[in-house]
């Protein structure tokens, strides 16, 4: 039985985290008509509830905010109450949840928008990338540059997303300011080319993500507001020319908000870790709240990464998919499930609820 640290409590804001493991948010596809979180995933999430922290999904905060088919959202009565069997539970199962707040931006299809009408972005650029729509992977729709006027709506969108989520009984929101989605899209320079407030240099593009942040922690309280981010991913066909200067000012700005966690992908999204230089120590050095590492992390990396310092907790995709119970799995070197990527976007309870557990394997023998 491990003792490592990835198995030490931690308090973050109100909370105590029995561990330092963090489900990462996964898109499922699974939702059902009007994009309400299916009736498995109540059991999808109880069933990895032994995590110090589940992230949801990527969960839209608007229609407009949608980008692939079956999404779920938390701009409805119907989401919320469906997402409110979800907290229930979790929380039955001891757990801790928190829900991310998402805007695809121009990472979207006129068919899964308001009237048919074109994706919003910072700029009229179009992403050289494809979604999943109709059962297929098809081309992202070219977008339109969202006009000044619409910036107050797109933020109340998530202060709204944020009270619903609270009402829904999460402990917490995520704000998704990570892969190339639209509050990414104002960050970097290779998709904003705006000439307002919200374009040009760096704080100008920073703003709008500061800006949902501050919404956000005054409507839920800072101490149930993380972030993601995403420095170097190409994910979605993002990029920055100065991604250092970039996230050192949005990190040191969201310390000054007090957010209670910064939820970091080191490297490409789902792929290597060393696609770019970046000093994510420099982040960890700005930031006061909680540093949360991911992307690529085994229990070797994750104890030695917690030892050093470097990271308070780290997020698990992948082998979360796969280990229902993987706190459990690690802390015992058992083995692990291994994961099957045909089932991970869409279906039913195949690749979703019923990969075993430790228990469920030797019951089985
Ligand atoms: C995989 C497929 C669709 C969306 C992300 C929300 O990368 C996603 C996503 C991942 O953050």
């Amino acid at each position: 039985m491990s003792t490592a640290k990835l198995f030490e409590s931690f308090k973050l804001g109100p909370i105590t985290l029995p561990n330092r493991l963090v489900m990462a948010p996964l898109t499922r596809n699974r939702a059902v008509a009007g994009m309400v979180p299916n009736p498995l995933a109540i059991e999808y999430y109880g069933q990895r509830a032994g995590a110090g922290l589940l992230v949801t999904e990527a969960t839209q905060v608007s229609q407009q905010g949608q980008g692939y088919q079956d999404t779920p959202g938390i701009y409805s009565k119907e989401q919320i109450a469906g997402w409110r069997k979800v907290t229930e539970r979790v929380h039955a199962r001891q757990g801790r949840i928190f829900l991310q707040l998402w805007h695809v931006g121009r990472i979207s299809h006129t068919s899964l928008q308001p009237n048919g009408g074109a994706p919003v972005a910072p700029s009229a650029v179009r992403a050289k990338t494809k979604t999943f729509v109709g059962g297929i992977f098809t081309d992202v729709s070219e977008p339109r540059a969202l006009e000044l006027a619409e910036i107050p709506g797109i933020i109340d969108a998530f202060r709204q997303g944020a009270a619903n989520a609270i009402a829904a009984g999460f402990d917490g929101v995520e704000i998704h300011g990570a892969n190339g989605y639209l509050l990414d899209q104002f960050a970097k320079d290779g998709a904003n080319k705006r000439t307002d407030a919200y374009g040009g240099g760096i704080e100008n593009r920073a703003r709008l993500m500061l800006e949902v942040a501050k919404a956000v922690a005054s409507e839920v309280g800072a101490e149930r507001t993380g972030i993601r981010i995403s420095p170097v991913t190409p994910s979605n066909d993002i990029s920055d020319s100065n991604p250092q200067a970039l996230f050192d000012h949005i990190t040191e700005r969201l310390s000054a908000l007090r957010l209670v966690y910064l939820h970091v992908v080191e490297g490409a999204t789902g792929g290597p870790r060393d696609i770019a230089p970046f000093d994510y120590r420099s982040l960890r050095s700005r930031f006061k709240g909680a540093y949360i590492a991911n992307n690529g992390y085994d229990l070797n990396l994750a104890n030695k990464v917690l030892s050093a310092n470097a990271a308070d907790l780290i997020a698990f995709g992948k082998l979360f998919i796969s280990n229902p119970d993987l706190v459990e799995r690690l802390k015992r070197g058992a083995p692990l499930n291994e994961w099957d990527k045909a089932t991970f976007y869409g279906g039913g309870s195949k690749g979703y609820t019923d990969y075993p557990t430790l228990e469920a394997a030797d019951a089985a023998e």
